[in-house]
């Protein structure tokens, strides 16, 4: 960047702290995109007059509700719950939901504008959103988290539709929760439509959305490493989190040859030194998605618990952080490098803190950003949403073959926008990618 780029830079990121102050999280996902798109825009005056980079990071409008509940014991609980409907100039609103006690709006926001690009990047009509509530399901019997879901949808419904907003899956939110919502929108409008994805299979739910962001992100890994004359087959990956995402990235993995070093949680970490085999993956699916289960429960041979320990100090060739933001620090990154890491791909929305970025970047560590690898479950998402308007449903192969697809033309579109060097910049192909194909929208609609 030339100096004059980085005070343009600047300029508008104190404008933007201005405007939003105290969330960290949003300033953080804007100045990564801002960073990558800045030498672009300023070459674009037409885009500079219309004030695109200041109007896409203004949302079309946030709706903040009360969810109020009762616990089985008769007690009443109110927690707070939004829907940040970002920016629809590619389709309509679409991003999933999270229950999680560290939900804010600076969390949300940083999601929903995460989402706009990442949405941009699949080539599906679909604008970028974000919910959720600081609700924390865990511990909860299934009828309070029935009873908060249905409380949720009887606000929300107003808001969302399949040509309007159209919700899914996060952190805290599964089939189970999603099937809540579904079954209270259906009862509320008295009509079947698919208005959020990640539905059951039996009732309208894609094939293979379970699997697509885990699985996604591997085949997003395998193009960026064979990209640079590398394979998966025998690399160790260290995978963070025990979630969706995480347990579908490790099946993945190990279908390919890959040695699943780690898994964790919020409370610790197991370590297998030669990889999990399929036995222990569908164990620890089992425990995790079926029971509900922590990881420190879990035990076979040549696994070990780690109690509090992250993934990010154990040697790896590669790192697949699939937990939650800013989970991989400066200094963990500098761990990673000293064990000899050749590439990170990025399962969760904006895992690895700025110093981080900056530790992999120097030291030439490949690294897949979320809103490019971890594509794959909102573009499933998407195919849900085709499948359900034309009332027909693609078996496991169709919507396989169509993901695969899709994260292949991902990675092409990241090395067209970001692979001038020896190594290709992922960070700057993604956010360029993801947001000329919006700004061409918004500069051909006018002042909308
Ligand atoms: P899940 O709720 O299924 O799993 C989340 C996992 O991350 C759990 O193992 C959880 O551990 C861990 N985790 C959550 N918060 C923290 C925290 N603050 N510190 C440490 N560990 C934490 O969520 P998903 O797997 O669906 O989502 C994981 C990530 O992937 C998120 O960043 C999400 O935004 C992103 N993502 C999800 C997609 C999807 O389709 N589901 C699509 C694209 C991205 P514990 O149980 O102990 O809390
Ligand atoms: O971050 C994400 O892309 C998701 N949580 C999935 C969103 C979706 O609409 O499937």
């Amino acid at each position: 960047m030339t100096n004059a780029e980085e005070k343009e830079l600047e300029c508008f990121m104190e404008g933007l702290k201005k405007r939003n102050p105290h969330q960290e999280e949003f300033h953080q996902a804007v100045h990564e995109v801002a960073a990558s798109v800045m030498p672009w825009y300023l070459q674009h005056e037409d885009y500079r007059k219309a004030q695109i980079l200041e109007r896409v990071t203004e949302p079309d409008r946030i709706i903040i509700f009360r969810v109020t509940w009762e616990t089985d014991t008769g007690e009443i609980r109110a927690n707070r719950a939004y829907r940040v409907q970002f920016n629809h100039s590619l389709g309509p609103y679409k991003g999933g939901l999270r229950f999680h006690p560290s939900v804010n709006q600076s969390v949300l926001k940083f999601l929903g504008f995460e989402q706009i690009f990442k949405n941009s990047l699949t080539g599906l009509p679909m604008g970028g959103a974000k919910g959720g509530s600081n609700f924390n399901p865990k511990g909860k019997s299934d009828a309070e988290v029935m009873r908060f879901c249905h409380s949720m949808m009887t606000e929300l419904h107003r808001h969302i539709g399949e040509d309007i907003d159209v919700p899914a899956g996060d952190i805290g939110v599964g089939s189970r929760e999603v099937s809540y919502l579904f079954g209270q929108y259906m009862r509320l409008e008295n009509r079947w439509s698919g208005v959020l994805t990640g539905k059951g299979q039996s009732f309208g739910g894609s094939a293979v959305r379970t699997e697509a962001t885990g699985w996604g992100c591997v085949y997003f890994c395998e193009h960026m490493l064979q990209h640079h004359n590398e394979d998966l087959a025998g690399k160790r990956v260290a995978v963070s989190g025990s979630g969706n995402v995480a347990l579908y990235a490790a099946q993945k993995l190990i279908e390919k040859g890959a040695k699943v070093v780690t898994l964790s949680d919020s409370k610790g970490c197991i370590h297998a030194k030669d990889g999990l085999d399929q036995e222990q993956w569908e164990e620890l699916r089992v425990l995790k998605e079926e029971n509900r289960g922590r990881l420190n429960a879990y035990e076979s041979s040549g696994v070990e618990y780690h109690d509090g320990a992250k993934p990010w100090g154990f040697a790896c060739d590669i790192a697949m952080p699939c937990a939650t933001q800013n989970e991989l620090d400066g200094d963990d990154a500098k761990k990673l490098v000293k064990n000899g890491v050749i590439a990170v791909a990025e399962g969760a929305n904006m895992p690895t803190t700025m110093e981080a970025i900056d530790t992999f970047r120097s030291n030439g560590v490949l690294q897949a950003p979320g809103k490019a690898s971890n594509a794959g479950g909102v573009a499933v998402s998407g195919l849900e949403q085709s499948q359900n308007a034309m009332r027909i449903s693609w078996d496991d192969d169709e919507v396989d073959k169509r993901l695969q697809d899709i994260m292949k033309n991902i990675h092409k579109r990241c090395v067209e926008d970001g692979g001038d060097g020896e190594k290709v910049n992922y960070i700057d192909g993604s956010n360029i990618g993801g947001f000329k194909k919006v700004a061409r929208a918004m500069l051909a609609y006018g002042a909308v």
